[in-house]
Parts: C-alpha cells; sequence; structure tokens
C-alpha cells in the first residue's frame, strides 16, 4: 500500500519559512568508525528507501560524546524537509558531486534534479545529469568531516562558510556525518556507506575514442587502424546510436554493420575493445522485440491516468522502462545476453537522467507513475526521477553480469546517484569545445572524485562544436590523466581524432598518451586503491598536505593517485603542496612538449612505470621502471598492484602487490622489495631504477631479486 506522509509540527519556528516546524531526531547511534546516524521523527524507510548506501548500518555504540556535527531538520513552506548543519570557522567544503563552478564549494549552491543539460546551460549549471547528496569539509588544521543526506528526492544543497543547508522534498531523510582525521579518512567512510566501484577491466583504464558516431563499419575500422598505423596507444572504440536500427535500442543496423560480429572480431584482432550505446527510450513499435516483450511484461512507466506513458526521443514516440519494478529489471537484464554475444566489451547508458525532447522541463512528467515492487514504493516520477538512472545501470550491470560472468563489466553512465560506483562509471556529459569547459574541467572531476565517483572524466576536446588543434592540444596534454580518458564529438562538428588537426598536434598527441600508458602500472595500483578504499584517483592537490590553507582552492593543477603531480600547461601560477616534488620525464622530449602538462614526483615515494604500448593487453614489463624520489631522509616507498587484468581471480588471491623501498646510504641509494603478496605469477623480468634528485636522474638496473644500487 502506498503511504502518504503528514508532517506533524512538533514546535512552530520561523527562520525563512513562516509555516515551519521542527522535526526532531528520533535516534542517533554511531555506525562506524566516527561515522554517526541521525534518523528523524516520522522515518518511515518503506517511503524513503535506502538506494545511496551499499547495506544497513548496525548499531555500534552510542554517539561519543562531545560530538559536535548534527543536523537540524525542519520543515519548510516549501514543502520540503530542511537538514541544516553548522560547520566550524574556516572549514573548506566540497562535493556535492556533479558541479560546475568552482572545486571549494563554500558560497555554493545547488540544484538536485537530473538534468539533460547541453554545454552545462540549462540553470546556468547548476542542476546536472546527477545528484551526490554529500559534502566533505575539511578545517583548518587538515582534520575533515562529511555530512551524507540519504534521500534521492528532489533537493536543493547551499553551502556557506557557516552551514550546510539541504533541503529535499518528500519525507524526512537519515543523515550520516563522518569525522575522521584526514579527507582520505572521510572518502574511506563514505566506502564504508556507499561500497566501492568494482575493480574494471584494465582496458577500460587505457584511452578511449569516441565520436557520435563511427558509421559505418568502414569508418570504425579506419579510426582503429589509424591508431595502430601511427602507433597512437588506444584500448577503445566507442559506437554512438547510429549503430542502431532506427535507434531502436539493443538492434544493430545491418546496412552500416552488415557483420557486427566481423567488426568486433576485427577491433580484438588489432587489441581494441568495444563500447555500445544504449538509451533507456524504447521506441513504440509492436513488431519491435524489445517493445513487444516489454509490454507483455507491463514494464513500462505509466501515466497519471495509469495508461503507458510515451514521449520522444531519437526513435520517436518511446515507452520508458519502470526501473523501480524489479520484474523491469529482470526483464531489461535479459536484453544484454544477445545483444553483447558478438563480441560487444562494454555499454554506455545515456539519456537515463531520463532526457524526454517533448517532455515537460525535457523528462518525465512528474505525475507519471512508477510502480516499485520488492523494498521499493510505488510513487510518482518526482519522487523517483533522480534514481532512475541508478537502477537502470543496476538492472544493466546485472544483465552484463548474467551474460559474462566471467568478465568484469563495464558500464559508463551519464546519470546516477551517490552510491552509483557500485554500478557504472561516468562522464561529465555534453560540454562545449570551449577553453572555458577545458579547465572546468578538473574541478568538475576532482569534484566528483571527492563524491564517492572515482572512475570519471569529461569529453576530452569538447562534445560540441568545433575544436582546433590548439584545443585539442591542450586538453589532451592533461586529459591524458583523468581516471576515464575518453575523446568525444557531437555529430555535426569536425574530426576530432588525434591526428585530425595536423603533424604538430598528432605528435604532442601520441607523446600525452605514451606518457599514460607509461603510467598503467601506477594507474591500476591507484584503480585498485579506489576500488579497496574508496580513494579518488584524481585528486585535489590539498590531499598532498591538508592542513597546507594555501592550496585548498588549488583547482588547474591536481593528483594523479597519491604521488604524483599534474599540472596541465594552461595553469597559471599553481598553489603547490610543499616539499620536495621533482620533474618527471616519461617520453623523450615530452618536458618541452608544447601542451604537455608538468609532472611532478612526491618526495618519499615510487613509482611502478611501464613500457610504452599500444593497448593494455600488451606486456606493461620487462622491463618495469621504478622512478624513485627520496624524502627528506633518503627513503622512499611504493606499491604495485597488478594482475589478470580481467575477471574475478583477484578475488581469490591471484594478483601480484609488491612494495618496493629506497634508501641512502652515503652517495648510493639502495632499492628493494620490502613484501610481495598474491598469487599471480608477475614476471618483473629486467627493473630499471630511475632516482630523481634536485632535477637529475641516476639510472641503474637489476633484476630486484637482490638490491639494485644506484649511484647518485
Ligand atoms: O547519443 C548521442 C549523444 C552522445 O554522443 C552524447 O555523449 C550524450 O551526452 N547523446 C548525448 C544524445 C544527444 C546529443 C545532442
Amino acid at each position: 500500500m502506498r503511504k502518504i506522509f503528514f508532517a506533524i509540527p512538533a514546535a512552530l519556528c520561523c527562520i525563512g519559512n513562516i509555516y515551519a516546524a521542527n522535526v526532531g531526531i528520533a535516534k542517533q547511534a554511531l555506525v562506524g568508525e566516527g561515522i554517526v546516524e541521525f534518523v528523524p521523527e516520522q522515518f518511515d524507510s518503506t517511503v524513503t528507501p535506502a538506494l545511496i548506501l551499499s547495506h544497513t548500518p548496525v548499531k555500534i555504540g552510542e554517539k561519543p560524546a562531545g560530538w559536535k556535527l548534527s543536523p537540524v531538520y525542519e520543515t519548510t513552506d516549501r514543502g520540503g524537509i530542511l537538514a541544516t548543519v553548522a560547520v566550524p570557522e574556516g572549514t573548506s567544503l566540497y562535493g556535492g558531486g556533479e558541479v560546475t563552478g568552482p572545486l571549494l564549494r563554500n558560497g555554493q549552491k545547488i540544484k538536485m534534479w537530473n538534468t539533460d543539460t547541453g554545454m552545462y546551460l540549462v540553470d546556468g549549471g547548476k542542476r546536472l545529469y546527477q545528484t551526490h547528496p554529500w559534502v566533505m569539509g575539511v578545517r583548518p588544521d587538515g582534520t575533515a568531516f562529511g555530512v551524507l543526506f540519504d534521500t534521492f528526492h528532489k533537493a536543493d544543497l547551499a553551502t556557506s562558510d557557516d552551514k550546510i543547508e539541504f533541503e529535499a522534498k518528500g519525507t524526512p531523510f537519515k543523515t550520516y556525518v563522518i569525522d575522521r582525521n584526514s579527507p582520505q579518512e572521510v572518502l574511506k567512510g563514505l566506502a564504508e556507506l556507499t561500497g566501492t566501484m568494482e575493480l574494471p577491466p584494465r582496458w577500460a583504464i587505457g584511452y578511449h575514442q569516441c565520436r557520435f558516431s563511427y558509421v559505418p563499419e568502414s569508418r570504425a575500422k579506419e579510426v582503429a587502424e589509424t591508431f595502430r598505423k601511427k602507433q597512437i596507444p588506444c584500448d577503445v572504440i566507442w559506437f554512438d546510436i547510429n549503430y542502431m536500427d532506427g535507434f531502436r535500442v539493443f538492434t544493430i543496423n545491418d546496412t552500416d554493420f552488415p557483420d557486427p560480429k566481423r567488426m568486433n572480431d576485427f577491433l580484438h584482432d588489432n587489441g581494441f575493445k568495444s563500447v555500445y550505446m544504449i538509451d533507456p527510450g524504447v521506441k513504440v513499435d509492436n513488431d519491435y522485440f524489445v517493445y513487444a516483450t516489454g509490454k507483455e511484461n507491463d514494464v513500462f512507466v505509466k501515466d497519471a491516468y495509469g495508461k503507458e506513458f510515451h514521449g520522444k526521443v531519437w526513435p520517436g514516440d518511446c515507452a520508458f522502462p519502470d526501473y523501480t519494478r524489479p520484474e523491469t529489471r529482470k526483464w531489461w537484464s535479459g536484453l544484454y545476453k544477445d545483444f553483447l554475444s558478438c563480441g560487444i566489451d562494454g555499454i554506455w547508458n545515456d539519456m537515463n537522467e531520463p532526457s524526454v525532447f517533448d517532455g515537460p522541463n525535457g523528462t518525465i512528467p512528474e505525475n507519471c507513475f512508477h510502480l516499485g515492487g520488492g523494498n521499493l514504493p510505488a510513487g510518482r516520477h518526482s519522487m523517483w526521477h533522480n534514481a532512475y538512472g541508478r537502477l537502470m545501470v543496476e538492472a544493466s550491470r546485472d544483465g552484463i553480469l548474467a551474460a559474462n560472468p566471467d568478465k568484469r563489466p563495464f558500464i559508463l553512465s551519464r546519470s546516477n546517484l551517490l552510491g552509483g560506483q557500485r554500478y557504472a562509471a561516468m562522464w561529465t556529459g555534453d560540454n562545449a569545445a570551449s577553453y572555458d569547459h577545458m579547465k572546468l574541467s578538473v574541478p568538475m572531476s576532482l569534484t566528483i572524485g571527492l563524491s564517492g565517483q572515482p572512475f570519471n572524466g569529461p569529453d576530452i576536446g569538447g562534445f560540441a562544436g568545433d575544436t582546433d588543434g590548439d584545443l585539442w592540444g591542450q586538453w589532451l596534454g592533461f586529459g591524458a590523466f583523468f581516471p576515464f580518458s575518453r575523446g568525444h564529438a557531437s555529430c555535426d562538428t569536425n574530426d576530432k581524432e588525434p591526428w585530425a588537426f595536423g603533424k604538430d598536434v598528432e605528435k604532442e598527441s601520441r607523446m600525452a598518451l605514451e606518457r599514460r600508458y607509461r603510467l598503467a602500472p601506477y594507474l591500476y595500483t591507484a584503480f585498485y586503491n579506489a576500488h579497496k578504499d574508496g580513494q579518488p584517483v584524481m585528486a585535489p592537490v590539498f590531499f598532498a598536505d591538508p592542513a597546507d590553507p594555501a592550496i585548498r582552492a588549488e583547482e588547474q593543477a591536481f593528483m594523479l593517485g597519491t604521488d604524483l603531480l599534474v599540472i596541465p600547461a594552461f595553469a597559471e601560477n599553481p598553489a603547490l603542496p610543499k616539499g620536495i616534488w621533482e620533474k618527471l620525464s616519461l617520453v623523450k622530449g615530452d618536458t618541452k612538449g608544447k601542451y604537455q602538462a608538468e609532472l611532478r614526483v612526491r618526495g618519499g615515494s615510487i613509482l611502478p612505470v611501464g613500457k610504452i604500448v599500444q593497448n593494455l593487453t600488451e606486456n606493461s614489463f620487462d622491463p618495469l621502471t621504478l622512478v624513485v624520489c627520496l624524502d627528506e631522509n633518503g627513503k622512499a616507498q611504493g606499491n604495485l598492484y597488478w594482475d589478470e587484468g580481467e575477471g574475478w581471480g583477484f578475488r581469490n588471491g591471484e594478483y601480484t602487490q609488491i612494495a618496493f623501498e629506497a634508501q641512502q646510504k652515503g652517495n648510493t641509494v639502495e632499492v628493494s622489495i620490502k613484501d610481495r603478496t598474491g598469487s599471480y605469477p608477475l614476471e618483473l623480468g629486467k627493473v630499471n631504477v630511475e632516482v630523481l634528485r634536485n632535477g637529475k636522474t641516476y639510472r641503474a638496473s637489476g633484476t630486484l631479486d637482490t638490491p639494485v644500487t644506484v649511484k647518485i
């Protein structure tokens, strides 16, 4: 039965809302180390189910004595519930998920209502494709906290110097506050609540080439062949909507792709993977199996009169799967098996805000109805809107996994919800080919990484509008270091492949991507840490020293993993962390490349670096290069995580984790293996050691069966 919520005023109050009433806190409990759960009065889990969290937290104790950060709830005369958390003086605020604007979020307002927003133009960029009701605060001393508002209803978030205000429609929701010693620890706490990204297949951390659309088959092959001919590393070729038959999802048109298996086999034979787009809108066509079986199973969203809702998207009139229903998710999952059987490697779920061309505000009308089921209640679209993409990708992932149980699914989604990193990676939607959006792509990706989604990146080069060689070169020069690194372009733009802008830009593009591919062992290790502990792959510079107030707002430069600083060529006077940061060269001539980001290695670290390969199924090792940068005490350490790159063997110990250490002894540096675990038989072969010191590089080689000694 559908429950209807009535707020019963506990005490009238008048702060901004004449009819506002306080809502008390019914329960508060410690549910993890430094994590307190606040449950307001009138909270009803059957009305506001937990979609963000990966499990139901269990009480492990009372709220600690002296605990300072607590939400105050009140109803508002706008028909919402407002939770306010007062923040300590001098706090830097971050997060909120997918946002335009600065990395430092003090003084910002955003709306949470997933929206198809071409060039981020809707509402001045204040609402985007995803919903992340989460804010992280870093105090002046570097200790940190995070606040998670556990609801997916339409909401407004305002973050000022003294408070966080989150107002959501619907019923009172739980709030989780994490209070720990560092921002890294807080993100670990967020992962304890929401789960982490599954380890992606290794190919997904390579470079991806996309366009709306590579058709016909000969064009897709030509793009793939050109990468190999020109020796520009790339792992994935993408297929946007034009591969479909009349934009019918789960079909392939046989004019452009007469033999899809042949196409995918060709890509595989040349070391590529393929990713194909699937949208939620299903063409209304009784002769089309997806619509017919959907209708038969009664899976589609209903309008206010109980009739199947139809709205226009690419194929014309479409029906929209009601993913709140377990039956719908099962049906949707089941569609993937046949579709993938021609050798498709990954799936791209687009338009899942959902975007409806002729719908009010570009989406499903708010009075349409979702039936729910299982632990999800029935409700109007106004309630379910922000969960639509999240429920879709859960069903997609289930289907892909069921079709290929021995492979790690790769799904890219435009819409999602906080916690949705468990199902899909994301990109930042339809940006513009402009220098502004190029610069914006850094704080955007950083903010998403600080909101629990490590696997993200923008359309490199810009989606909408033509891109010239300078913009492409600049963007790829640092875009090669985004966790998700993909060039993409809209249908009516110039060509945007690395070679499309003349010889000089082609050379710079190759160099940028060779740098990414050399870093594959380091990058894969960072992805493993993200999977294990919820750490961002791309992190803000202040992660290097959270107690340094001077670097809190830095949003041009960024960190890749914990030890590598990336300073884009466009950066002007970036605020950098104190201490030893040695410049790194990975490819001949890269430090002089016009568009190459400056790379710097943290003192005290060892980076595992591989060979230049053309795709990540090739062997990155033999030699492995260990880049060593000593700290003030002449010491350094680093880690390498490696496994098969595919499948689940790593869960049974089939991985290799190696801890390296380096120690200065007089005028030599001794580098050795400190620890090695796991049963994956990685042969390191020859190991080159490069010690970076005061702008110079000192080299030696060995096998690491015994320590390698480098003269400095
Ligand atoms: O499927 C076409 C595009 C796609 O290329 C883009 O990446 C998505 O964000 N899609 C949106 C549909 C509309 C584009 C104007």
